[in-house]
């Protein structure tokens, strides 16, 4: 069997077997199927914009943005549309090439998703791909998103469905697979992954990763996100993963998936240089790039030009460029 045969059908036992590997043979084998899928050399770069900030219902354990916890987060409505585009072209002119937009909603209204798709439509007339995440969908309004022309929706699994209800009591995980498999079916890419540092167990990393690769088609895109703690959520003061078990993660996640590209996402700014270096050998080949993710701090882009620059790391363009 080549590394990079394509499977629907990991089983847990084989998943921790790999977690368990001597760290260099992990990593080996994940750059080994990496190289056989991508440039080793070239990353795809996104930049994030919060156009709705704080006051969601959710009381998502992790995120600032509940209404729930007092994060200290100035609350701001649907951003206009040029504002949008400003901060689109600005994330482009420093080397970004597709726009992620975040919305603080559970769910959102019919209304707002006509004022998405005009600044989708906007963002793509910059020459830049688009992503948005917003929360669930229905039927009409993904069809609505992909007439719109979006290239993307993120939407996360967060973690593993047994973890799930430790971290988020106001959704099921079944809805948010509800929600994927809409944006699937409906010619969208799927962004989709994860947090890990959440407290979760080797087992429920393993689960979270199993829930992934064994959807019909693996998602496009894969963020595997270091939870970031923020003061006044319930999550601040969880103890902190081994950074070790976050590179492991990420080959993981790369043999399981060798086809999608892998997103080192937030928590970078916490991480050092030489620790993203491994991730970057460990297959992940995406990052959010730009001073800030949606509401907290991502490293300054002086700091990751310099980045890519000692690594000889290459942006992997746009499909639109
Ligand atoms: N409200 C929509 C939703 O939850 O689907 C979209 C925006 S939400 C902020 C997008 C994702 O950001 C979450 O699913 C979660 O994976 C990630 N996220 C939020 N807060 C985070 C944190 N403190 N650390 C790491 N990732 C976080
Ligand atoms: C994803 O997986 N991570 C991004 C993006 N998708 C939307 C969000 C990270 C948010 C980190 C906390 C914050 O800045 O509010
Ligand atoms: Fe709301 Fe999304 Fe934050 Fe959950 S992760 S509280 S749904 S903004």
């Amino acid at each position: 069997m080549s590394n990079s045969t394509i499977r629907h059908d990991w089983q847990t036992d084989e998943v921790l077997a790999l977690y368990a590997l001597p760290f260099n043979d992990l990593l080996f084998k994940a750059q080994t199927v990496h190289r056989e899928n991508f440039n080793p050399n070239e990353i795809q770069i996104s930049s994030l914009l919060s156009i709705k900030t704080g006051s969601c219902s959710e009381d998502c354990g992790y995120c600032p943005q509940s209404a729930r916890y007092d994060s200290g987060l100035k609350p701001e409505p649907l951003m206009p549309i040029c504002d949008v585009l400003d901060a689109a072209q600005q994330a482009k002119s420093q080397g970004a090439t597709r726009f992620c937009m975040g919305a603080a909603w559970r769910k959102p209204k019919d209304s707002d998703i006509e004022r998405v798709v005009e600044m989708v439509q906007g963002v793509k007339a910059l020459g830049m791909e688009t992503c948005v995440t917003l929360g669930m969908l229905t039927d009409e309004q993904t069809a609505r998103l992909k007439d719109g022309g979006l290239d993307y929706y993120n939407h996360n699994l967060d973690t593993s469905e047994d973890y799930y209800s430790e971290v988020i009591t106001t959704r099921t995980y079944q809805d948010r697979l509800d929600t994927l498999e809409r944006v699937r079916n409906s010619g969208i890419n799927v962004c989709c992954g994860g947090i890990v540092g959440m407290g979760e167990s080797d087992l429920d990393r393993a689960n979270l990763l199993i829930q992934l690769a064994n959807m019909p088609q693996h998602p496009e895109s894969v963020p595997v996100n270091m939870l970031v703690q923020v003061e006044g959520t319930p999550l601040m003061g969880t103890e902190q993963l081994d950074p070790l078990m976050f590179v492991r993660t990420i080959a993981v996640a790369k043999i399981m998936m060798p086809k999608s590209r892998i997103r080192l996402s937030a928590g970078r700014n916490e991480m050092s240089d030489e620790m993203q270096a491994l991730c970057f050998f460990a297959g992940a080949n995406s990052i959010f790039y730009g001073d800030k993710l949606l509401t907290t701090d991502n490293p300054m882009t002086n700091h990751d030009l310099q980045l890519f620059d000692r690594l000889g790391l290459k942006s992997a363009g746009s499909s639109y460029a």
